[in-house]
């Protein structure tokens, strides 16, 4: 019964083959060539498209002087709400997700990995682990307490944007001027203006001192001309936020800019 069948099979098989054989042979070489190119050409295209897709970085950091705000912003990002009273800083927190915003959404959103990287000089190496793999740089800032911190925010700031996995690949880098719910909270021009001004007066000392140093770092700005942050190689934009009320779709538009939902 078995064997019936099999031979069945067989000979469909075999008329299959023929016919699809004759077929062939009716279809003009050039034509079948051209063929078969295309289809190579399309299987190398997708394949050139997948690579580059797994090469592009979802991940985004967080960093900036502790206490300008950026676990609550975190938490804002992840679950909509601020955790007040939970937080603590001492480590990095970090998470891959659909942003809290988009999870209403329909259809399939690329999640985003976050890394809230915190300021505080002990931890600092930990950025230069996550600085490589980054999309984009949130260089977050306490809009409130700027002056007493502008001096070492600006350093940092300056160390940042010297390094040279950030000047390499050209990450974005946003300056999110924090706290924005508070009436002291200093405007987002002011604070990029002092900035400069700081970074400038760096720019002087650092290359006077490092001229004879190690020198893989990159040097800032234009030489002769004061800094302005439109000088570097890297983009830099200004943005406001409040983790503390929510109001952070200026740094969501900033995420969705670089990675692609
Ligand atoms: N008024 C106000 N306070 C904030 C805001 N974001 C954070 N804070 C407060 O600033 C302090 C430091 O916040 P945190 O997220 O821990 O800063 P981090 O050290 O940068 O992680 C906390 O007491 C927060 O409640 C904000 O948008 N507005
Ligand atoms: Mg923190």
């Amino acid at each position: 019964m078995d064997e019936v069948k099999m031979e069945k099979l067989k000979i469909q098989l075999q008329q299959l083959m023929n016919k699809s054989h004759e077929f062939l042979h009716k279809i003009p070489p050039t034509q079948l060539y051209a063929a078969i190119g295309a289809v190579l050409f399309t299987i190398f295209f997708f394949s050139i498209v997948r690579l580059f897709k797994r090469g592009s970085s979802n991940t985004v950091v967080l960093t900036g002087l502790a206490g300008s705000g950026k676990t609550v912003l975190f938490y804002q990002l992840r679950d909509g709400s601020s955790h007040q009273g939970t937080v603590t800083s001492m480590e990095p927190n970090e998470g891959t997700f659909v942003l809290n915003s988009e999870t209403t959404k329909k259809g399939k959103i690329k999640p985003v990995h976050i890394v809230d990287v915190p300021g505080h000089s002990r931890l600092r190496p930990k950025l230069d682990e996550f600085l490589p793999q980054a999309a984009g740089i949130v260089f977050v800032v306490d809009a409130v307490e700027f002056l007493p911190n502008v001096r070492a925010a600006s350093e940092y700031l300056y160390d940042i944007l010297t390094k040279a996995s950030v000047v390499k690949k050209k990450i974005p880098l946003l300056l999110l001027c924090n706290k924005v719910d508070k009436v002291t909270a200093h405007t987002k021009d002011f604070i990029r203006k002092q900035l400069e001004k700081e970074i400038d007066k760096l720019r002087t000392s650092r290359t006077a001192l490092s001229s004879a140093d190690v020198t893989n770092e990159y040097s800032l700005g234009v030489p002769g001309e004061a800094f302005g942050f439109h000088q570097c190689y890297n983009k830099v934009t200004v943005a406001e936020s409040s983790g503390l009320t929510g109001d952070i779709s200026q740094l969501e538009q900033f995420i969705r800019d670089y990675i692609k939902a």
